[in-house]
């Protein structure tokens, strides 16, 4: 039986999925790599690093590891300027509701984003104080796809991994959630989350009674 729910950030509880593709499309233009839609989709709950080796794989030049942390240190200026525009009225419909519910029942709240901006996103968003557990990405060993930060997440909250309930949205994401031994619920199209236990087309449709008996 389910004793907690372990959130992803970007792409589920706010739209920043879109806010980090147009971060990443900025840079991408300014230094003359393709960069889209379907490209993006491969960086989705990829650490900031990894995302960048990604966008550079269409790239003409190779790039030192120095400018590498130059342009990734770009993007996220250009990232965390438009997230620092974000308030409650960002979150997608339903989720202070599901917050609140989850809480009334009972059950544990942890968040598992690969974004070293979750912390930033949550107080801009107003729902900080509503996680009992914030897992912190560069504490742990390895990232997306494994499953080190959810069982960070599980850990602190003191339930087993199979009492937990995984949200994601990346494919990345729902492998790490299956590796950690926790049900996996996939909120975007059913196609691309093949390894999802059940998929969600948003967050709005979290039925907390159907899903705690997960
Ligand atoms: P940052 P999530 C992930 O967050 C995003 O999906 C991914 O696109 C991003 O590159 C990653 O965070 C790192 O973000 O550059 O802010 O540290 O989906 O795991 O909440
Ligand atoms: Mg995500």
């Amino acid at each position: 039986r389910c004793q907690a729910v372990i959130f992803d950030l970007d792409g589920v509880l706010t739209d920043t999925a879109h806010t980090h593709y147009q971060a990443w499309k900025r840079l991408a233009d300014e230094i003359g790599v393709p960069f889209d839609h379907q490209i993006n989709e491969r960086l989705k709950g990829v650490d900031r690093m990894s995302s960048l080796e990604i966008i550079l794989e269409r790239s003409q030049r190779q790039y030192s590891t120095a400018e590498k942390q130059q342009l990734a240190a770009r993007k996220n200026q250009y990232y965390v300027s438009a997230i620092s525009q974000f308030g409650p009225d960002d979150l997608f419909p339903g989720v202070a509701k599901l917050l609140r519910d989850l809480r009334q029942a009972g059950i544990r709240i942890g968040l598992a984003s690969a974004s070293r901006n979750a912390p930033l996103l949550l107080q801009r968003l107003g729902i900080a104080a509503a996680f009992d557990h914030v897992a912190d990405p560069a504490a742990v060993a390895f990232p997306k796809p494994a499953p080190d930060i959810f069982l960070a997440a599980a850990q602190a909250l003191a339930v087993p991994a199979e009492a937990c309930i995984g949200v994601e949205d990346a494919v990345a994401g729902i492998q790490a959630i299956k590796r950690a031994g926790m049900a996996a619920i996939g909120i975007g199209e059913p196609a691309q989350l093949v390894d999802a236990d059940r998929v969600l087309a948003t967050i709005a449709d979290f039925d907390i009674h159907q899903l705690i008996a997960f």
